[in-house]
Parts: C-alpha cells; structure tokens; sequence
C-alpha cells in the first residue's frame, strides 16, 4: 500500500487559521498585535524569497511585520546596532536574522546579541544550550525542527521508543531536530558525511528525518517498510519543462520511498510551509508572553 501523504501545505495553513483567532483575540483585549522584525543581508535568491513569504505569512495572520534589509558589506556594528534597537523596541515581539549571513560578519555575535525573549529563530547559544539539556525549557525551539515534530504529531506517529534516524548534523536543523526526538524518548541515531554504509543505518529507522541538502540522495531501497519519513531537504534541480528552468526535490527519491513508507512529506508542500507557520507561532508566544509580563 503506497504510503499516506503528509500534507505540509494543509497543516500549515490549519496552524495559521488557529494562529490567526488567537492574534484577533489578543487585540481585543489588549490593543496589541504580535510583531516580528526581519533582518535580511545581501542579495541571496532563496533568502529573500523565505523573507518574502514570511512577511506575507505574517500579514495573512494579523502580525505587524518590520523588514530590514541591509547591503551585502554592512558592517558587523551597524549590524550589531540594529539588533540593538530591536531589542528596545517594545513593538517588535521576534527578531529573525535570515541565515546564511556574508563570511565577514560573525553569526555567533550577532544571535548572541539578540535578546533572549525576542529570539524566535531559537539560535542564541543560550536557547540551544536549554534545548540540548534535560529539564531545561528554552524560550523558543527553532522553527523547521518544531515543525518536523509538529508533523508527526498532528499526524498521529507516535515517536516513544521508536528508532529515529536524523541524516545530518547542522545548527539549524540537524542537531536540534535530534535534540527534540530524543527529548520526546526516540532511540536516535545522527548521521553526517562520515557515516559508514548510511542505507544500512537509514534501514533501521521508523521515523526517518533528513537534512543533507543532496537532491534525492535516499533511495526507496534504503527504507524501511512503513517507516515515517520526513523530508527537510530543498533542493534546485534542472528541469527545461518548468517555467523557472528548475524544480525543487527533497533529499529522499519521493517516487520510490512512497511505495515502501508508511507516510511521507513531498517537496515542496511539507516541511516548508511548516517552518513558516512555527515562526508565526513563536512570534506569537513571544508576544503573549511579554503581555502577561512574563
Ligand atoms: P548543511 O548545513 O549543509 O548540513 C548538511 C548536513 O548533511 C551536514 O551535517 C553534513 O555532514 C550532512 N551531509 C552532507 N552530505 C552528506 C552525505 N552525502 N551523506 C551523509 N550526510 C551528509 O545543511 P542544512 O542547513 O542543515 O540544510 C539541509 C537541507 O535542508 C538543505 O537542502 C536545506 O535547503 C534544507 N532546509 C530546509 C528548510 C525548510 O524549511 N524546509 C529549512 C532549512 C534548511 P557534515 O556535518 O559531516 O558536513
Ligand atoms: N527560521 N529559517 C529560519 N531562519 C533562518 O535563518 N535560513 C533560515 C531559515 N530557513 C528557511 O526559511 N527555510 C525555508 C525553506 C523553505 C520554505 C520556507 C523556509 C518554503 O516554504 N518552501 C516551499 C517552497 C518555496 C519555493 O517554491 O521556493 C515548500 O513548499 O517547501
């Protein structure tokens, strides 16, 4: 039996309904509205495109959005400075620094500097430190891993006890995305570009998440049977027939994997807009809590 879709798209936008109610609640019993600053450096395409869509996402919910973009050779002061002023500034609820930033500037200082109630990227060393400990709650989850096991969870598979397997190891993705599983009693393994035989491991999983960033890498063969599959890879590749003389894959061969998983995210329509709608809930929650003076 080919496996159960998992429908990103739709449980996005479910999410965004619910986001939105709480939003039209929130003004009416305090006059304020939830606010997330974006910080773009550069010209990068994809980077200005998840920039767009999420002030958009932003607007469709009801949440003020501040945009910043600065040229590729702003200085690590100015920068810094920015970050700053957003801290102060009591309308902005979540303060987003698009990743990757240029070489010249230094990605730990500047999500160092941004303040830890404002932080809803969960990049700050001290909220991905609580993320990675027993018993320590971070103030914000970083989205797309928020979103993988919002996925599961929305989509009833259970994580307890399961073995998961998480290919790759970034900050962004990798890491605390497995953090989260284990946290959630998964038996993980992480793998990266060292691992040994991967297909053999990969057959181990029942929850498999993959983060590598290589187009369609994992084969149907490497999977096993309904095993959960959740792909985060984005990857361009060359297609003549389309209108942007390119189609996005994921890191798994979705055409061979749906006929042996048990459920299966397609690219795009999974994982992304899911990214998207937890950024909305974090700066949601930041916003909430600064209300109640938390
Ligand atoms: P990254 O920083 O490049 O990390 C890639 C990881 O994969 C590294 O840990 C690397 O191992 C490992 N890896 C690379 N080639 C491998 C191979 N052949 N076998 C096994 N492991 C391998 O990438 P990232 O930022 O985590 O992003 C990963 C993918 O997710 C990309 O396609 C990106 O576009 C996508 N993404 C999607 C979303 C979304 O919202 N859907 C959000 C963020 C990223 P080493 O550590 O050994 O180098
Ligand atoms: N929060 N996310 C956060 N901070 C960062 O610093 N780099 C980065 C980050 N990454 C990010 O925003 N990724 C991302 C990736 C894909 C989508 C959204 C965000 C997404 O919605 N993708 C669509 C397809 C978009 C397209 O057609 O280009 C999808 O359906 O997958």
């Amino acid at each position: 039996m080919p496996a159960q879709i998992i429908d990103g798209k739709a449980i996005a936008a479910a999410i965004r309904g619910e986001i939105k109610a709480e939003v039209e609640a929130m003004k009416a019993a305090s006059g304020q509205v939830p606010g997330l600053a974006t910080v773009l450096v550069g010209e990068r395409k994809d980077s200005q495109t998840y920039v767009r869509m999420k002030k958009k996402a932003c607007a469709e919910v009801g949440l003020n959005s501040f945009s910043y973009d600065l040229p590729e050779d702003v200085s690590q002061e100015e920068l810094l400075k920015l970050v700053q002023d957003l801290n102060a500034n009591s309308d902005v609820h979540g303060i987003l620094v698009q990743l990757p930033l240029p070489d010249h500037l230094d990605t730990e200082t500047i999500l160092s500097a941004i303040s830890l109630e404002k932080d809803v990227d969960g990049f700050h060393p001290v909220n991905i430190g609580r993320l990675s400990m027993k018993q320590r709650e971070p103030l914000f989850v970083p989205c797309t891993p928020k979103g993988c096991i919002e996925l599961l969870d929305r989509t009833g598979i259970e994580i307890e006890g399961k073995q998961a397997v998480v290919l790759g190891r970034s900050n962004i993705v990798g890491l605390p995305v497995a953090m989260l599983l284990l946290h959630r009693h998964a038996t993980l393994t992480i793998c990266h570009s060292r691992t040994r035989d991967l297909p053999q491991v990969v057959r181990q999983a029942d929850i498999l998440i993959a983060a590598v960033g290589r187009a369609e890498m994992v084969r149907g063969d490497w999977i096993k049977p309904g095993a959960a599959i959740i792909d985060v890879g984005i990857n361009a590749v060359d297609d003549p027939t389309n209108e942007r003389g390119y189609r996005l894959v994921g890191d798994v061969a979705f055409d061979e994997a749906k006929e042996i998983a048990g459920a299966i995210t397609p690219v795009p329509g999974g994982v992304g807009p899911m990214t998207i709608a937890m950024l909305l809930r974090n700066t949601t929650d930041g916003a909430k809590r600064t209300l109640a003076g938390a």
